[in-house]
């Protein structure tokens, strides 16, 4: 008997509708005009690119690195990424030249895709690693990729894959060490977009407002397999707008955000019922939502964000429901400060740091299981280990708890990881940056609440004996060698930092020293 085709991208196209000739996708930027794609362009134009990808002659598993500023393209690259049946590895625009050499030299992609103006610094990296192909993309349809797939047929067959192929790669940085790669399969991706549709209760007529980024798992996977796989049309800024995120919610059913989306929408005093009217459900992730953020948002629009909790390592994994649960009791609502129940076909379990099951209600470290949870990180045997039970439960380094309806809440994290505007910033990277420069002995960076990203990154520097450290030349230097939401807001240079009686720095006093500095 034939095998179905279990490409990822084939789940995604038999959601297109049928008249093709509808639109998929309507940019929305200020100051530009709209563009507009039907689902027969996406269809065609991810053929073209898939085309090119394969004409390359590139192994199987061969990796697709790709840095490019948020577009239409920069999606149908991807798509086009898994039809040609390669490996798609989404790097953060913000990155620098250092971090961008580290993930090239891990991933050695096949394929390296930049934007027009970081052409000459990204290509000496990739060629020096070893890349055969680098190809230029512009968020204004410029750059080498799309010239040369404009010579390929519209025609394509998705390549022939089963669940447990690779079909990307996200790097996520672990609390020593560097960023590992999380591999995730085209049925880790599909099992769980399709799940989320019917969680989410995605009907006829949806339309999404789609403002993240797409090298995240939540702009990227939760956000457009979701749209996709319903036929659903997207309004797509390529930078986050709260005005126009409001200005348009009166055409659109959907919308997904971080915390600080929220927040910037809330200070928006056109955010009221009456622009939300048509909306259906908001969706928060990626950090913690404030039960005030929650809450405001219910008093000004009538609308009960529906707040969920996931991983690059597992995709979605829990979330609040959007209709009565009735795995959980008929009574099951939305409650702000959780994170909901764990989805259908995900396993959850709360452990204690003996590894002892705990009951309802006892904090402990959140370790999960299902169809969605990744195999383990590229060419890492050893870290993927450390990372999974004896019997195969994943620990997620989130601490938590399960109440007696089910509901679960994180309540802090044994990883020492920083979330910032939804972006993760591990501090024990920045401390070694730090500890690099001159004249400094020793740092710790530290996670305090803030107003607009949640969570900010403050240092607090010892010098050398004998030697000046500027504060602003610390965050100076930094700024040249990182990505920019990894720099700490502010720097502290002190005489001593505070320790335990076996020497370890307390950051917990410096978090409480420092909490109310953005207050
Ligand atoms: C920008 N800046 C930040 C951040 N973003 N600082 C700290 N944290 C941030 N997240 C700083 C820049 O360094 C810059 O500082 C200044 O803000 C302006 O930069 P700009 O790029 O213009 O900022 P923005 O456009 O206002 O961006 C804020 C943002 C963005 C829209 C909230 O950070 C964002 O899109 N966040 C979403 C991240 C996301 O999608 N995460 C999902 C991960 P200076 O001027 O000093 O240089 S997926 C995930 O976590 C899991 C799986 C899940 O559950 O979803
Ligand atoms: P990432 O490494 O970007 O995949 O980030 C995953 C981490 O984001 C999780 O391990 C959590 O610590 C955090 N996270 C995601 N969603 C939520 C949420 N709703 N509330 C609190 N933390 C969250």
């Amino acid at each position: 008997m034939k095998q179905a085709n279990q490409n990822l991208f084939a789940a995604l196209r038999a959601g297109f509708p049928a008249d093709l000739d509808t639109i998929a996708v309507e940019t929305a930027d200020a100051g530009t005009p709209a563009l507009r794609y039907s689902w027969r362009d996406l269809d065609r134009a991810t053929a073209m690119i898939a085309n090119l990808l394969q004409s390359l002659d590139i192994p199987d598993g061969s990796r697709i690195a790709v840095q490019v500023e948020k577009s239409v393209e920069a999606m149908m690259l991807y798509l086009a990424t898994l039809r040609a049946g390669y490996v798609f590895l989404p790097l953060n625009t913000a990155y620098r030249s250092a971090e961008i050499e580290y993930f090239i030299g891990n991933a050695e992609p096949a394929v390296v895709v930049c934007s027009p103006q970081n052409f000459g610094w990204v290509s000496q990296i990739a060629f020096t690693a070893g890349t055969k192909h680098v190809f230029t993309l512009g968020d204004d349809r410029s750059g080498s990729l799309l010239e040369r797939a404009a010579h390929c047929s519209d025609r394509q067959v998705p390549a022939l894959r089963r669940d447990d192929d690779l079909a990307a790669i996200l790097y996520t940085s672990g609390t020593t060490g560097r960023s590992k790669g999380a591999m995730l399969s085209h049925g880790n991706m599909r099992s769980n977009a399709v799940m989320l549709k019917d969680y989410w209760g995605w009907r006829k007529g949806d339309v999404l407002i789609h403002a993240l980024p797409i090298f995240h798992v939540h702009g990227l996977f939760v956000a457009i397999h979701a749209a996709l796989l319903n036929g659903s049309k997207m309004i797509w800024l390529g930078k986050f707008d709260p005005r126009i995120v409001i200005d348009r919610m009166p055409e659109a059913t959907v919308f997904m955000g971080v915390p600080t989306l929220y927040v910037r929408m809330l200070a928006e005093p056109a955010l009221t019922r009456e622009a939300a009217r048509n909306m259906r459900l908001f969706i928060a992730g990626s950090a913690p939502l404030l039960l005030e953020t929650f809450t405001e948002w219910q008093q000004r629009t009538g609308h009960t964000i529906l707040e969920r909790y996931g991983m690059s390592e597992t995709i979605m994994l829990t979330s609040n429901p959007y209709a009565a649960d009735a795995r959980f009791g008929n009574q099951s609502e939305r409650r702000g400060g959780t994170v909901g129940f764990p989805l259908p076909g995900v396993g959850l379990r709360v452990r204690g740091d003996d590894g002892a099951d705990l009951s309802v209600g006892e904090i402990g470290g959140i370790q999960v299981k299902g169809p969605n949870v990744f195999s383990g990180y590229w060419r890492m045997p050893e870290k993927t280990a450390e990372e999974f039970t004896a019997d195969g439960w994943f620990k997620t380094g989130d601490v938590g708890k399960v109440d007696e309806r089910g509901y679960v809440t994180i309540v802090g994290r044994s990883k020492d990881l920083i979330i910032s505007g939804g972006y993760n910033v591990y501090p024990a990277e920045i401390e070694g940056a730090i500890n690099e420069m001159q004249g400094i002995a020793e740092s710790a960076l530290v996670g305090v609440p803030h107003p607009d990203f949640g969570e900010v990154g403050v240092a607090v520097v010892i010098a050398r004996p004998g030697a000046t450290v500027q504060p602003e030349a610390v965050i100076a230097d930094l700024k040249s060698k990182l990505a920019n939401f990894k720099i700490p807001k502010r720097c502290f240079v002190v005489a001593e930092l505070p320790r335990n009686s076996m020497g370890k720095v307390q950051k917990n006093l410096l978090r409480d020293q420092y909490k109310t500095l953005f207050a």
